[in-house]
């Protein structure tokens, strides 16, 4: 936990937030601010800065965290969605904790955007 670290108090339970669904080493809530029908943040319960922070040995606690988002998809029966995130203050990274928007309902493509 990182004292500092708005992400790490929501996961401490310490600032209130919508708990969408957890596994042991990953959560994800609802995002404050939607940019989209359903947006979701999913963040490993370990505090890591970005992906740029992330070790080898945290290998299969970022698999943990896109497993919640497969079981969140899969459980809502959503039928597609976007997994995006932001790394760096260059690359829009507003919080310091590693953390995936998960994007559904609307085509993130209608605004140019192209992948
Ligand atoms: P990013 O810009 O990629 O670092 O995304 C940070 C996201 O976190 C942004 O979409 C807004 C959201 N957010 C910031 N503070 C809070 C909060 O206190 N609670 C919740 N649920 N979301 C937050």
């Amino acid at each position: 936990m990182e004292s500092s670290c708005i992400f790490c108090k929501i996961i401490a339970k310490e600032i209130p937030s919508t708990i969408i669904k957890e596994n042991q080493s990953a959560l994800a809530i609802r995002d404050i601010h939607p940019k989209a029908p359903t947006h979701y943040l999913i963040m490993p319960k370990m505090h890591i800065q970005s992906i740029f922070h992330m070790q080898d040995d945290h290998q299969m606690l970022v698999g943990q965290v896109i497993s919640l988002a497969r079981d969140i998809a899969i459980e809502t029966e959503i039928a597609g969605f976007n997994l995006i995130a932001n790394n760096g203050v260059s690359a829009g990274q507003s919080v310091m904790h590693m953390h995936f928007h998960f994007l559904a309902g609307a085509n993130i493509y209608e605004h140019g955007l192209q992948l």
